[in-house]
């Protein structure tokens, strides 16, 4: 599956419910990744194994449960950045990670020696070991870095653009284009796709290994608004109405089914119409594990029939 950051782990925490873990391959966006602090913090990669983990924030969604904040309230006695919240428990693992990084270890490689630490089963995957920062190109600020745009400044300025720098001289970390070619099917979150999914379809490679699979999507747009995030304020402000519809054309020739939520249930006949998309309607929120578990198994055997109709 592709996964960004809330949405992305917690459709990941349901499908390690329906299918053994082992047989999950994460494939996560890094371009929310940023130094800070002079420590490098991937947000995406850590609410996905954070939630795997069962070590996850419940109410943001990122960040550790049970989490302190000392470090962060001495930088604010500094007079010091705290736009970003830094926990002391999140604080080691950006810590270790950074010193691994500056020994030169692959990024690929440090998540798995987290996720063998915290026992996390199913194999999380940065979607490259390059930098492909994501920038916003807003109207009263002009370009923005990803975390300037959607943390420091809460994600108000007017979006006109996305760059993902770097992303077409990237390279899918290893394991990312195997994990693809040996995937029965191809699921994606209900994740961003502005700025979760578009830059891991923007690394040469991602996007033309998923042409020969049954690939489904879940619309992170549930009655024109988003559960999380700023992915229906992106859709309005780039001149395009907030809808699974939208969501669908933004997949269009990308997916073969699109899930939707119940209140979305009349705009069916028009995504399959415009799209060609295959819909599946059903309750699409997942604010509970037994939620989460439901929606991965609709969703999974929604792909295993579009799969088994495919073929004949
Ligand atoms: N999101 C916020 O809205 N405010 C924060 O202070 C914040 C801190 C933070 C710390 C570590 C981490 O891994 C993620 C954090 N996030 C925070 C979430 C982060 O900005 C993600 O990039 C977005 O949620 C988009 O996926």
């Amino acid at each position: 599956m592709l996964a960004g950051g809330v949405g992305g782990a917690r459709f990941a925490a349901g499908l390690v419910q329906v299918l053994p873990p082992e047989q999950v391959a994460v494939i996560v966006n890094v371009g929310d990744d940023f130094t800070h602090f002079g420590l490098h913090i991937s947000p995406d990669l850590d609410t996905v194994c954070y939630t795997l983990a069962g070590r996850e924030n419940p109410d943001t969604g990122w960040g550790r449960a049970d989490e302190t904040w000392h470090a962060l309230a001495t930088v604010a006695e500094l007079g010091g950045p705290t736009w970003f919240r830094l926990g002391d428990r999140d604080l080691g693992l950006h810590l270790e990670r950074t010193r691994r990084l500056q020994a030169g270890q692959r990024l690929s490689a440090i998540t798995r020696a987290v996720c063998q630490a915290w026992g996390v089963r199913a194999q999380v995957l940065p979607v490259t070991d390059d930098p492909v920062p994501t920038r916003v190109r807003t109207t009263e600020h002009g370009w923005l870095d990803f975390q300037d745009y959607f943390v420091r400044r809460q994600c108000a300025p007017r979006v006109q653009d996305f760059e993902f720098v770097g992303a077409a001289r990237a390279r899918p970390a290893p394991g990312v284009l195997e994990a693809l070619a040996a995937a029965e099917a191809v699921l994606i979150a209900p994740s961003n796709p502005w700025v979760s999914i578009g830059p891991m379809l923007a690394i040469p490679g991602v996007r033309e290994a998923l042409a020969s699979k049954t690939v489904v999507a879940v619309s992170p747009l549930i009655g024109g608004r988003a559960v999380k995030g700023p992915a229906a304020k992106m859709y309005a402000e780039m001149g395009i109405e907030p809808s699974a519809l939208a969501v669908a054309r933004h997949y269009q020739g990308l997916v073969h089914g699109l899930v939707v939520d119940a209140a979305d249930a009349a705009l069916a006949p028009r995504i399959t119409a415009a799209t060609g998309q295959a819909v599946l309607v059903t309750d699409a929120w997942m604010p509970t594990p037994a939620r989460r578990r439901a929606l991965a198994q609709v969703t999974w055997d929604f792909a295993q029939a579009l799969r088994l109709a495919a073929r004949g």
